[in-house]
């Protein structure tokens, strides 16, 4: 399980954006728990790449119309959302993807972090420092 700690509008576990550092590696294919921690107010946390589900809102199962694949959750204040998140094969070590909340003064100001995706079994040897120029950015 991934923990993710919503903090202000402009930081995530502590951290603001930097588009020259990988805060996630994930190996391709995985299904992962991504947790969501929310202490301040509310947030719309997007992830680009994948499709998830909603396991817990505060530890109980969310409402029938919030159980669909989704690439974005409400994640109301003073709350912990828990995601299955369903990553895909295609793998570059090199190119991240983003996590960010999707309130554009929020992802302008540096709630965002970045991910990349790599074959099983190589984690460990990733260069978490990337160009910028590398990055999917958009939607
Ligand atoms: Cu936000």
């Amino acid at each position: 399980m991934r923990h993710f700690k919503l903090s202000g509008h402009d930081a995530i576990n502590g951290k603001g954006v930097d588009m020259a550092r990988i805060d996630e590696v994930v190996p391709a294919g995985a299904v992962e728990i991504w947790e969501i921690e929310n202490n301040v107010y509310s947030h719309n946390f997007h992830i680009h790449e994948v499709a998830f589900q909603v396991l817990e809102v505060d530890g109980s199962a969310p409402p029938a119309y919030a159980t669909g694949y989704k690439d974005t959750v409400y994640v109301p204040s003073k709350s912990v959302v828990r995601l299955a998140v369903q990553f895909g094969g295609h793998t570059d070590p090199a190119s991240p993807y983003m996590y960010h909340c999707h309130i554009l003064r929020h992802e302008d100001s540096g709630m965002m972090g970045q991910f990349v995706i790599v074959e099983p079994g190589t984690e460990s040897r990733v260069n978490r420092t990337v160009p910028a120029h590398t990055s999917h950015t958009g939607h």
